[in-house]
């Protein structure tokens, strides 16, 4: 947040560092952001686990969540903790946790779709993943008003659930990982992001 530079500067919430920098050892699904990142290492170990000290956040809500399913959100967390290419939809958070969010990232409609894919068979009993947990036994569980449902029914299209699981952290977009103008949680090799936070940086939304 300290710096200027939207194309290259990690937001000021929980975990991140204060200025992305290479970090040699950053564990499996969050490899591929090594190389320049704002998570530190055991951040990322972290984000395999369950119940992880990050946020406490227990995806086993509804019953045991699918490993296809529970991959995305791994992946979710990489990119959350580590990109240091969210520059252009970091915005102040009024919440007691983080001070800094992100806001209508343009999401790949390859990466939205897959989750959903993957998740479809899954169950869950809120929409917003961020707020209204009940947080008595120390990691969230269903409020008293809600029941476990299908993924489908809580989430009726990819869209649904991509921008609203996060508070709209998130846009969905038609657009494709090769149009070079949405955000990729998966990939390898150089980071793809780079070009595209600069590509809205100059093209102001
Ligand atoms: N991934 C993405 N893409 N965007 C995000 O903003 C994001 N955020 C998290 C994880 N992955 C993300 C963090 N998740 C609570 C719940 C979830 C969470 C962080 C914190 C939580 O404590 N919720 C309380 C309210 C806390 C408050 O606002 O003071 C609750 O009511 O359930």
């Amino acid at each position: 947040a300290l710096s200027l530079d939207k194309l290259n500067m990690c937001m000021d919430a929980k975990h991140h560092k204060e200025e992305p920098g290479p970090e040699g050892q950053l564990y499996l699904q969050c490899a591929p952001w090594r190389d320049n990142a704002c998570c530190k290492a055991n951040t990322t170990e972290e984000a395999h686990n369950d119940n992880s000290y990050l946020y406490n956040f227990n995806w086993n809500h509804c019953g045991a969540m699918s490993p296809q399913c529970k991959k995305h959100f791994v992946q979710d967390t990489c990119f959350y903790e580590c990109s240091p290419h969210l520059g252009p939809w970091i915005q102040l958070a009024d919440e007691s946790w983080r001070k800094e969010r992100i806001l209508d990232v343009p999401l790949c409609k390859e990466d939205c779709e897959s989750w959903w894919e993957d998740c479809k068979n899954d169950f869950t009993c809120k929409t917003n993943w961020h707020k209204g947990w009940d947080w008595s036994s120390g990691v969230n569980r269903c409020p008293a008003n809600t029941k476990c449902q299908k993924w489908t029914e809580v989430f009726p299209t990819p869209k649904s659930m991509c921008e609203q699981i996060w508070s709209n952290s998130y846009l969905y977009t038609t657009l494709t990982k090769d149009s070079g103008h949405c955000m990729q949680l998966w990939f390898t090799g150089p980071n793809p992001n780079k070009k595209v936070a600069e590509y809205y940086l100059n093209n102001a939304q």
